[in-house]
């Protein structure tokens, strides 16, 4: 590819021809404990320590082998997030390592016959193409134009790499796209981030309240074990989501409230727990500051203010708070996770942390833990170079809370503008599927125009592959070791995880990968550890234990620092703000001209005829990364749209049939079913994100459902942080295209 080229085109290969294998649900079967270690010590099974990369929410277990065939994996009982166990996306694991559509050698961009097709090439070729492209556009441009975008365990790696290389530029879509604006809300309020798994105390919690956070579909195991359990304990939910969850159906309050407007609800719950006096008020005294701000900005935000906005009854915006006062501090607000709505989502997120506050719930049994802040020697490396540019340099003045790079921030910082004095020009993406998972496709595409060099690391041909000049495929987690897992969490424990299985073709892992490179880039220095047994030995024998021990074990819990998980009855405690307290009023957004006390302001509303667009998730899988996993796709093949009975009947939309959607831009979804039902507002429609590939490599997934995020072509960033609010698209019904 030359740097004067020919547009980029997308390129699609036939699938390979292998044969699937067949895994059906006897790969869960389970045998006794007793058998399981007769067998264990005969060597007729063998099992090997995991950790899950399925989701992010790095579940522990053991992966079983019989015969030495793949057999079934399942929770390690030691393991604080998995507790023992796991969920299907974790189960079906498997199928990632047996997907015959798998990425298999690495490929390399070239043209045959004025076609742009991917030449199958060695390891060497690929590494060698890359690090001399690297060393070009450091030369030209300076190395901070190139950027990593990562999602999962592997990115770690090439994030060394690129530090070590002189760019800082490294972003994921869990920040901009999700959970940034939560982390900010929180660092403001309480100088400390929410973090993964997060420190909510549901398990002892007597109240729980949640705002979309839809856990139970959202399957953040450890999370759903400690809502079941509150929710046998009696505790009360509260869940206000404008469609009937799963969550929902296990609440006591349902409220369904119009989309974009949780942030009214919100600041009426204050106004009533402030002008109630509900809220705690040694705790208030003691902790808080802008408690008096605070009551006078909200003194007219009543539940009969709210009511109009929200379409939430007065009589019940009160019974709530009530609630929610009755069982403090044993109750949480809690965070959510996804946030990045509607733009203004740093300031709604606070608005419930400041709820928490009130509440005393944080550092509170049932409310918010102080989780353990251990963690591991590292093998010492050289300094990193100090960076001449950073990503902040492409948004002067903007976004000043946000603590990490954006995603989407890059991608729109890539297409040269005058305002920018340099654009970037290389682009690593590992283990993250960039035109399904950043809001605005064309914009993402258009990036993809000006780059001199787009890496993919991948399992899988996922869409981002397909517009890579190099895909390198890593095998799988089952295949590989990684870092050692350390969770935070009320005791701090370390997982291990270990190759069950030889990488399949000619896949390899992402250290082995990074350090190659590095090699080449005359880095290697950073990468001292020639292989990761040494490196993760070398950690595990720092802390008495070794990479031996961790193989028969998996999971250890390390020993606690003097840590506590609450704070005593009247403990004097300074809070890491600029006040030294928990900030109603935020000094820091006060100081960059920010409403320090969250305001509300109203969202556009559909136009007629057209609904909101909400997406979510389904228990069963992970965004597009499970779809096409030969035990998850047959769980459940293709999203549908959710509709409510009542416009489906104007309409006349049939349960079960396929219709097409349009946005408010006349971009239509691929054919989509139609799920009619009671179940959501008659404003708002629901879809699960993840399904829709467009990439026939992917072979089962591929044309299943319909892709929310080609309807999202609008976004409203957070001025705070740069989140892309992205609920803030409408859509129409198109029959006839079905
Ligand atoms: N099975 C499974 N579990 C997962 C994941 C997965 O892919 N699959 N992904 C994980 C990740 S990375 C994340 S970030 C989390 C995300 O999970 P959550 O943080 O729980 O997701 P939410 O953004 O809350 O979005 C979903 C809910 O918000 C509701 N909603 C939509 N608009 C509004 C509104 O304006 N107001 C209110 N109150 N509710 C609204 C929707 O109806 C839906 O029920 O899930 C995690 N868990
Ligand atoms: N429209 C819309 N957009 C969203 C969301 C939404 O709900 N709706 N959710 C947002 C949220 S909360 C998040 S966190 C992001 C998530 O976005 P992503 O992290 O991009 O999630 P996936 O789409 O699953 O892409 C993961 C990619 O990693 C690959 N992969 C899987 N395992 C491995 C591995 O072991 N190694 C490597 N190298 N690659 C692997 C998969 O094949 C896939 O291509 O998306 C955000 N974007
Ligand atoms: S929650 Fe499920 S998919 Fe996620 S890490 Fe745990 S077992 Fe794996
Ligand atoms: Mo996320």
């Amino acid at each position: 590819m030359k740097t004067k080229m020919k547009r980029r085109e997308f390129i699609k290969i036939a699938g390979a021809g292998a044969g699937s294998l067949v895994v059906g649900s006897k790969l869960y079967a389970s045998f006794n404990s007793k058998d399981e270690q007769n067998l264990l010590a005969d060597g007729k099974i063998e099992r090997t320590p995991t950790y899950c990369e399925m989701c992010f929410w790095k579940c522990a277990g053991w992966v079983y082998k019989k015969d030495g065939k793949p057999w079934k994996i399942i929770g390690n009982p030691d393991d604080p997030n998995s507790r023992g166990r796991f969920c299907p996306r974790g189960t079906g694991g498997i199928g990632a390592y047996t997907d015959p559509d798998r990425l298999k050698k690495p490929l390399l961009r070239v043209e045959k016959n004025g076609k742009q097709v991917f030449k199958e090439v060695s390891w060497d070729e690929a590494l060698d193409f890359i690090a001399g492209r690297m060393k070009d556009i450091a030369q030209k441009h300076g190395p901070e134009c190139i950027a990593l975008f990562s999602h999962g365990s592997g990115g770690s790696y090439f994030k060394t790499l690129l530090h070590a290389f002189g760019s800082n530029n490294v972003a994921a879509p869990s920040y901009a796209q999700c959970r940034g604006p939560r982390e900010e809300a929180y660092m403001l309020t309480f100088g400390e981030a929410v973090g993964s798994p997060e420190r909510t105390d549901i398990i002892n919690a007597k109240c729980l309240v949640l705002l979309g956070s839809h856990i139970g579909e959202n399957m953040h195991n450890g999370q759903v074990q400690e809502f079941s359990e509150a929710v046998a304990h009696g505790a009360t939910v509260i869940t206000v989501d404008p469609r009937f969850s799963t969550a929902a159906s296990k609440s006591k309050y349902w409220l369904p409230i119009k989309p974009g407007t949780d942030l009214a609800l919100l600041l009426a719950w204050i106004h009533v727990i402030i002008y109630e006096e509900l809220y705690d008020k040694e705790y208030v005294k003691k902790y808080t500051f802008g408690f008096e701000q605070l009551k006078e900005a909200l003194k007219d935000k009543t539940p009969e203010w709210a009511y109009p906005i929200t379409t939430i009854k007065p009589h019940v915006i009160r019974q709530t708070a009530r609630e929610m006062a009755k069982n403090a501090p044993a109750t949480i607000v809690h965070p959510g996770r996804h946030v990045t709505w509607y733009g203004d989502d740093t300031q709604r997120v606070r608005a419930g942390a400041i709820l928490n506050a009130l509440l005393g719930s944080w550092g509170r049994r049932g409310g918010f833990y102080f989780p353990s802040k251990a963690h591991l020697p590292k093998m010492p490396i050289p300094k990193f170079p100090n960076v001449k540019r950073d990503w902040r340099k492409a948004f002067p003045n903007k976004y000043p809370v946000a603590h990490l790079a954006l995603s989407s921030g890059i991608c729109d910082a890539t297409i040269p503008s005058p305002e920018r004095e340099c654009s970037f020009k290389g682009w690593i993406v590992y283990g993250t599927n960039l035109p399904m998972t950043l809001p605005q496709p064309e914009k993402t595409l258009e990036a993809i125009q000006h780059l001199e060099l787009l890496v993919a690391i991948d399992i899988l041909p996922a869409e981002i592959t397909g517009w890579a000049d190099v895909v390198l495929p890593e095998c799988t987690y089952l295949e590989r070791y990684d870092n050692l897992r350390l969770s935070p969490g009320r005791v701090p424990s370390i997982a291990l995880r270990a190759p069950a299985f030889e990488p399949k073709y000619e896949s390899k892992p992402a250290y082995w990968m990074a350090r190659e490179l590095a090699k080449r880039l005359g880095l290697e220095d950073y990468f001292p550890a020639k292989t990761i047994e040494e490196y993760l030995d070398y950690q595990l024998k720092a802390i008495g234990s070794s990479l031996e021990e961790m193989k028969k074990i998996g999971v250890k819990l390390l020993p606690e620092e003097a840590q506590k998980l609450y704070l005593e009855d009247g403990e004097d405690f300074e809070f890491p703000t600029p006040t030294g307290k928990i900030e109603l009023y935020s000094t820091i957004l006060d100081e960059y001209g920010f409403d320090p006390i969250p305001q509300y302001t109203a969202h556009e509303e559909p136009p007629e005829g057209y609904y909101r667009l909400l997406y979510g998730r389904a228990p069963m899988h992970t965004f597009g990364r499970t779809t096409n996993n030969p035990n998850l796709h047959d769980l459940m093949e293709e999203n549908t749209v959710w509709i409510n009975s009542k416009v489906a009947k104007q309409w006349g939309i049939k349960n079960g049939e396929y219709i097409t959607l349009e946005n408010q831009d006349g971009v239509r979804s691929t054919p989509v079913k139609a799920k009619v039902t009671e179940r959501i507002r008659h404003d708002a429609v629901f879809m699960v994100h993840g399904f829709g590939h467009s990439d026939k490599r992917l072979r089962r997934a591929y044309g299943k459902g319909a892709d929310d995020q080609r309807l999202i072509t609008r976004v409203k960033i957070d001025p705070l942080m740069g989140g892309t609010g992205m609920r803030v698209n409408f859509v129409t019904f198109r029959k006839e295209e079905a």
